[in-house]
């Protein structure tokens, strides 16, 4: 009797687990927040957390996070010189940029980590 009672609660409960990480792989487009930041992590695996950010005309602030032990940096196409984030041992950076409507690449500029995979677009409007 005791058994019957745990399956029966059981059940239902991996279902709903199941369900819900079959919905989390999906989203790789980034949205800034309502003040206009763009949260940026980087992985080791030379990967950022989305292949798509989206942010807003004007000033925008890029937050550069690391997850895990490699250096890695932030910049925008056409705007290296302007910012340039980088992130080791933990540390975070940040940054702004005035930016117009418009595509725009970010990526790593350390050698081999954009070719790797840390590239990704910014898409302003
Ligand atoms: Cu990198």
């Amino acid at each position: 009797m005791g058994l019957r009672i745990l399956f029966i609660l059981v059940v239902p409960v991996m279902g709903a687990l199941i369900s819900c990480g079959g919905t989390g792989g999906d989203s790789s487009i980034w949205t800034a927040s309502e003040d206009n930041v763009v949260s940026v992590e980087a992985y080791d695996r030379q990967d950022y957390n989305a292949d798509v950010f989206e942010a807003s005309v004007g000033t925008v602030t890029f937050e550069l996070g690391q997850v895990g032990i490699q250096e890695h940096t932030l910049v925008v196409e056409n705007f290296e010189t302007e910012m340039r984030l980088v992130v080791v041992d933990g540390s975070t950076d940040s940054g702004t940029l005035d930016l117009k409507p418009g595509r725009y690449v970010l990526y790593c500029d350390i050698a081999g980590h954009r070719e790797s995979g840390m590239e990704a677009r910014l898409v302003v409007s």
